[in-house]
Order: structure tokens, then C-alpha cells, then sequence
């Protein structure tokens, strides 16, 4: 495989109904601009056939698997791809088609052109969006970001859709509580506010089961308790 000028980390637990899609998606998105990609898949022996699927991908695409013995969270698995990945631009982003694959040459884009070190796919710029959202899912989104507010200026905190040139890595303990490795990076990365918002459309999954509940909702607000500890002994980071 010729060196990858992209990696993209997909944590995976039960997408047996999503791998061949995003995986083809983010493959003709990529094609079309010349970038080179290596998608990096990362599950946690799925009970439901996602390594056997995502392997069968790689026998025609530039996909390679990484399996762990256990469930243990999209947080420590994504944290493994990005340590696994071999390009010097990562991108991270779920299986089940929520954060549009056509989006990623933009993102590089603006790394390659030395206009960001941090791209977030971001629903709450001009733009962005999400669709079919309940009230009370609106509701929960908006006061997780109120909560975030001191941390970054960045409008949509709890994204799951990020890119970043590895060197924002380089001296920063990455550790977050639960699955918001992107927030972890923006407040604790070493990006000196090169962060731009790139507007997505986040779309529902329509495949498979969310995996998401009050653990992970237990675990944000956790998160976002270390990360103001962490800003009030470090006030000048990024500024
Ligand atoms: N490796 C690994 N991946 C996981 C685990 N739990 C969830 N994921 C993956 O993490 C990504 C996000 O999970 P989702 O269930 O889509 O969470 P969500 O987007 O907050 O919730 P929905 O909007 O309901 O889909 C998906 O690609 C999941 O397959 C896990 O325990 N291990
Ligand atoms: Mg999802």
C-alpha cells in the first residue's frame, strides 16, 4: 500500500449493515480528489460479522481492521486507531452514515493548505444542520454545548467528525472520559486556534442500533468537569 496522505478511524461495534457503504462512499469521495487514503476499522469483536465484513473490504480497498478482544467504548478504540494510524492527517468519524464521507477532501483541504490543524464537522455553523432531531434530543444537544462554552469557541463541541494534522498530538495527554476524543483536542491539542468549523449535515443512522445512553451522557458531563480543571490550570493554552 503506497504511504496514505489520509487516515480514516472508524470505531465500530455492531455495523455489519453500514461497513460496505461508508466504506465505498468515503472511497469514490477521496478518489475523485487524489487523495490517498487508508481507512482504519476498529472493532470490538462485534458479535454481529462487522470484522468479517470490513475484512472482505480489504481485499479491494485500501481498508485494514483492527480488532479488539472486548467491547470497551468507541473512546479507547478510537484512541487506538489514531495511535495505529500511518498517514500524518487523521480523520475520525462513526460507521452508520451520520457524518457525510463527501465532506472529507474539504477537510483535508484546508490541513493541506496549511489553514487549519484542526477540522471539525460541525452542524452549528451557517450551513450545517441536523436532520429529523426530536425536541428533547435538540434540547440535550444545546445544553451540553452551553456547558462547553468556557472550554473552546468552537460551536459544536460534542462532534464526532474531526480532522487533525497529528503534530497538534506532540506534548498533549490525550485521555478523555468517554467517547469525546474530539473535544479532548480541541481544548487540549496543540492547534494555537487553528480550528475551522467545516458545515455537515448530520444525517440519522438508518441501519443498525444507536449504542448510546445515560453512561455515555454521565461520562460527557465528567468530561467536561476535568476539562474546566484542566483550563483553569492551563487559561492561556491555545490562545
Ligand atoms: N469500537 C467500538 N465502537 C463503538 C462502540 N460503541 C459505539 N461504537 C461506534 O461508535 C460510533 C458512534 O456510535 P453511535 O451508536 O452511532 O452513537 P451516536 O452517533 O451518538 O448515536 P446515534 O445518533 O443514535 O447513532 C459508531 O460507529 C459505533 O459503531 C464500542 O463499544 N466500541
Ligand atoms: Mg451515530
Amino acid at each position: 500500500m503506497k504511504k496514505p496522505e489520509l487516515t480514516v478511524v472508524i470505531p465500530t461495534y455492531n455495523e455489519s449493515k453500514n461497513i460496505e457503504t461508508i466504506i465505498l462512499r468515503i472511497h469514490d469521495a477521496l478518489k475523485h480528489f487524489k487523495i490517498n487514503e487508508e481507512i482504519l476499522i476498529v472493532d470490538d469483536s462485534s458479535p454481529d460479522g462487522t470484522t468479517a465484513a470490513a475484512q472482505k473490504m480489504a481485499t479491494d480497498y485500501p481498508v485494514r481492521v483492527y480488532v479488539r478482544p472486548q467491547r470497551v467504548g468507541p473512546g479507547p478504540a478510537i484512541l487506538d486507531g489514531i495511535r495505529l494510524a500511518n498517514a500524518a492527517v487523521v480523520c475520525v468519524m462513526d460507521a452508520d452514515l451520520s457524518h457525510p464521507p463527501e465532506a472529507l477532501p474539504h477537510m483535508y483541504e484546508l490541513i493541506a493548505e496549511g489553514k487549519a490543524l484542526l477540522v471539525v464537522g460541525s452542524r452549528h455553523v451557517s450551513g450545517g444542520g441536523t436532520s429529523k432531531w426530536i425536541w428533547y434530543r435538540k434540547f440535550f444537544s444545546w445544553g451540553a454545548r452551553q456547558l462547553g462554552k468556557f472550554l473552546t469557541p468552537v460551536h459544536d463541541l460534542t462532534a464526532g467528525y474531526f480532522m487533525f494534522d497529528k503534530k497538534i498530538l506532540a506534548g498533549a495527554e490525550i485521555n478523555p472520559i468517554g467517547c469525546k476524543v474530539g473535544l479532548e483536542l480541541m481544548v487540549k491539542g496543540n492547534h494555537q486556534g487553528k480550528v475551522v468549523e467545516y458545515p455537515i449535515v448530520f444525517v440519522e443512522r438508518a441501519a443498525g442500533e444507536s449504542k448510546m445512553g445515560w453512561r455515555e451522557t454521565h461520562q460527557y458531563i465528567q468530561h467536561l468537569l476535568a476539562l474546566t480543571f484542566y483550563k483553569i490550570r492551563h487559561p492561556f493554552k491555545n490562545r
